[in-house]
């Protein structure tokens, strides 16, 4: 979270570049600020009318073409140099680097959920190993969001309906702050995530202990989605074309399009071929594609072109066999009992403390002071004790019985967090008496 200036340090070579270009334009400016008050001062005070001086005509100057040259040219080179050395990081940041590791982000009020290729989740945290450049997938299911990462001095709307995406370059280990910096409801503050990069080894050894990964990674989640939608029915993956374009071409390919233009297949582009075929017909194919709106949703769709991505070829699929060599030595471990100070850490990561308070102040939701064994009102006129089978409910599907008085904000964690955590979260929960 440090300040580049004050400690010299560059989390990531982003926040040297991004910097330097600052540096550059608040120095030129100071430069031309300071001499044109200093000479503005100075000539106030050089030629001001003195006391019991002659009264005398202004002299008639017409002009100085050497003088006019001079502050037309300054300035423009001036004006200029900033515009060439901002588009040039500009361009280095958004140019894609080789190899970067895709990770899905989802900006959900008030939460961020980051997507791994392996098939793996998590909430409020992005956990990766120093080094290799990151390309993050962001879009979000509601309103727009804002991904914010102060210490690399990178930030990138995120958008309902479309995907945008940011490169990272996690160069140094250290643990960064995520923001959401765009105003997105009433527990916009609290929507805030960790970066933590890790060194390489400490990374690995996180992985093997952490909990098995998703059965299937992220493409082969895709791959079934591919062949239960009814979408080789129309394309084939290679060879002999079907109805429409086959679908193990190349990722970042040139395609023509009805219309005459020519759009890269990108994310975005199959994205939206999948929930809005027609608003980019393929050249030489019928408009015949059905839209997924119903029946995919926006995390089928991310799995889907993981998925295609992989179909083309050229992505090595790294994180994965690492993951799964992790999987033999989870088992021995057995299952630890539920602690509640892990609870608490997870309450505080995954974001719950962001709308409940502890301390008996109403927040977004209700205070976990107290509500183990409290009794609580629901929307519909139904009671219920706070016991451990309604607490359970309460996190996994919050729809289910919302509170009296509150907003059904809460969003699902159901899937999202492993059964041990959800354990832990409940042991915590109990420790909050009144
Ligand atoms: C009824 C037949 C049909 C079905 C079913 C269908 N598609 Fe298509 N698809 C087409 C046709 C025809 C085109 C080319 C015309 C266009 O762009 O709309 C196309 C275009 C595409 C493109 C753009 C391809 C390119 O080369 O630019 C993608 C990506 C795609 N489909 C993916 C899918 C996926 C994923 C599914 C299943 C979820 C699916 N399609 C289901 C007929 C179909
Ligand atoms: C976006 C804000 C938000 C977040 C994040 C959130 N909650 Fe909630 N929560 C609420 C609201 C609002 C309610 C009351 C309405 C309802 O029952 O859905 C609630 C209700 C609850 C209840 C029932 C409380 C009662 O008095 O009966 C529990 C238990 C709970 N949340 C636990 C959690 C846990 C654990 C987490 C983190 C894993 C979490 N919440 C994250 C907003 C949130
Ligand atoms: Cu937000």
């Amino acid at each position: 979270m440090a300040n580049a200036y004050a400690l010299g340090e560059a989390a990531s070579r982003t926040t040297g570049q991004v910097d330097a270009l600052f540096l550059f334009i608040t120095v030129v400016s100071l430069f031309f600020f300071l001499l044109v008050e200093g000479l503005l001062i100075y000539f106030a005070i050089r030629y001001r009318k003195r006391k019991g001086a002659e009264p005398s005509e202004t002299p008639d100057i017409r002009g100085s073409l050497f003088l006019e040259t001079v502050w037309i040219l300054i300035p423009t080179i001036v004006v200029a140099s900033f515009f060439y050395y901002g588009y040039r990081v500009f361009r280095d940041i958004r140019t894609p680097p080789p190899g970067a590791t895709d990770i899905h982000v989802v900006g959900r009020q008030w939460l961020f959920e980051f997507r791994y290729p392996d098939g793996s989740s998590s909430i409020n945290e992005l956990r990766v190993p120093a080094g290799g450049p990151l390309k993050l997938i962001l879009s979000s299911d509601d309103v727009i969001h804002s991904f914010y990462i102060p210490a690399y001095r990178l930030k990138q709307d995120m958008v309902p309906g479309q995907y945008t995406t940011l490169y990272l370059h996690p160069d140094k280990a250290g643990t960064y702050y995520i923001l959401c910096a765009e105003y997105c409801g009433v527990a916009h503050s609290t929507m805030r995530a960790k970066l933590i990069v890790m060194e390489p080894d400490a990374y690995a050894a996180w992985r093997e202990k952490k909990k098995a990964p998703a059965a299937l990674s992220l493409a082969e989640q895709g791959k079934g989605l591919v062949e239960k939608s009814g979408c080789l029915g129309c394309h084939a993956l290679e060879g002999k074309e079907k109805i429409g374009p086959n679908l193990g071409q190349d990722f970042g390919r040139k395609v023509l399009l009805e219309d005459g233009t020519s759009v890269t297949a990108n994310e975005e582009y199959l994205r939206e071929s999948i929930l809005d075929p027609k608003a980019k017909v393929v050249k030489g194919y019928p408009a015949v594609m059905p839209t997924f709106k119903e029946s995919l949703s926006p995390d089928d769709v991310g799995a889907i072109i993981a998925y295609l991505k992989s179909l083309s070829g050229d992505k090595e699929k790294d994180g994965k066999e690492e993951g799964e060599k992790g999987v033999g030595k989870e088992e021995r471990e057995g299952k630890e009992a539920p602690s509640a100070q892990k609870g608490e850490e997870l309450a505080e990561t995954l974001g719950c403390l962001g709308c409940h308070s502890v301390d008996g102040s109403v927040r977004v939701g209700p205070s976990f002071e107290g509500l183990f064994g409290r009794q609580v009102e629901f929307e519909d006129g139904g009671k219920a004790t706070a016991d451990e089978a309604y607490l359970r409910e309460s996190i996994n599907l919050p729809r289910a019985k919302v509170v009296k008085g509150f907003p059904d904000v809460m969003p699902e964690f159901k899937g999202k967090i492993s059964e041990e955590d959800l354990s832990a979260i409940i042991a915590y929960l109990k420790t909050l008496k009144q």
